[in-house]
């Protein structure tokens, strides 16, 4: 235990160094998720603007009946599962196709991803539910003996969260971990007009804002260091040519911050610290990601305004 917790905070200060020391200065998303970012984020989920989860809750519920009465899986495996909400349609169909099934919910938020674990073994009888943390950029075993067919999940549309390679990259480690036969279900969020994009991540009570400076406070818990959250602005934008958000955090006044292993940081007034994209896809993208990946689509639907996508794709 004390090792891997050695490991993981000598990775978080090499990940911070390295990204502090960039032109552009940045830090990795995965850093938003203590508890409360968790809870933030699950409140940016119910906001007007946030129109991707309640579009992909909509289509999962339109098309999981017959995707999973299709594929009948045993198992189930889902990368940043979170409060595992959505999920939720997808092992109702499970039940309803095979009765009995194994969840393995997987993310780095620990404490939030125990409850979720707690609350669905409560709800779900005979899902044996089998919750890991771990990063999922990182290799990680799954546990032995799944029964399979296993489907292999990604909502929410976190790929987004990662630019092309490290998408392509990520996908490969699911495939990695696929057997024949088995299928791999994920959602995205579309390109559309950036106006409306720009207002998801831009909300009016400012939710989104506080999820962004929680990374700042998950680093002075985690790492030590000694960040003002309340001396950044939140900015998030459209960039058109990369087609994707990007959610920076911007200095109001001349700091430095002080992080035990990096040392102090100068952080000039008005300079930002990028702390995540959320790239949109289309159809194109989406395929081309997955043949990157040894896999291929076998099923793709998207709501009426073309606003989300879900897809289903299995191993070449
Ligand atoms: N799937 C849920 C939650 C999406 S939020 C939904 O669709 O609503 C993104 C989730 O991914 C969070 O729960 C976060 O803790 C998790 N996450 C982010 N980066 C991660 C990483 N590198 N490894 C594992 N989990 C990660
Ligand atoms: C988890 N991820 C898909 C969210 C997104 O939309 O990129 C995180 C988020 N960032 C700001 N709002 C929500």
């Amino acid at each position: 235990m004390t090792e891997t917790l050695t490991t993981a905070a000598a990775g978080m200060l090499a990940e911070v160094r390295d990204g502090l020391s960039r032109p552009q200065k940045e830090l990795p998303p995965k850093y938003f998720y203590d508890e409360r970012g968790s809870e933030l984020f699950e409140e940016i989920t119910r906001l007007p603007e946030y129109y991707l989860t309640r579009t992909e809750r909509a289509l999962l519920e339109r098309w999981m009946p017959a995707w999973i009465g299709r594929l009948r899986p045993r198992a189930l495996v889902e990368l940043g599962a979170g409060s595992a909400e959505k999920t939720r349609i997808v092992l109702d169909a499970i039940v309803a196709a095979v009765g009995a099934a194994t969840y393995v919910p997987v993310d780095v938020s620990a404490d939030f991803l125990e409850s979720t674990a707690t609350r669905l073994t409560a709800a779900y009888p005979t899902v044996d539910v089998v919750p890991v943390v771990a990063d999922m950029t990182a290799e990680f075993a799954l546990p032995p003996g799944l029964p399979g067919p296993t489907l292999h999940a990604f909502l929410g549309s976190t790929i987004g969260n990662f630019a092309p390679d490290d998408a392509v990259a990520l996908l490969r480690g699911v495939r990695g971990r696929m057997q024949m036969g088995d299928g791999f279900l994920m959602g995205v969020d579309l390109r559309k007009d950036p106006a409306v994009i720009e207002a998801a991540y831009n909300d009016a009570a400012g939710v989104t804002a506080e999820f962004n400076r929680n990374m700042l406070r998950v680093l002075n818990a985690a790492a030590g260091a000694d960040f003002d959250p309340e001396a950044f602005d939140h900015h998030a934008f459209y960039e058109r040519e990369l087609h994707r958000i990007e959610m920076h955090l911007v200095a109001r006044v001349p700091q430095i911050v002080n992080i035990p292993g990096v040392g102090a940081v100068r952080i000039e007034a008005g300079e930002s610290i990028r702390t995540e994209i959320s790239c949109k896809h289309d159809r194109a993208s989406v395929e081309a990601m997955l043949a990157a990946a040894g896999m291929r689509l076998t099923a793709w639907e998207t709501d009426e305004a073309g606003l989300y996508a879900i897809l289903l794709a299995a191993a070449e």
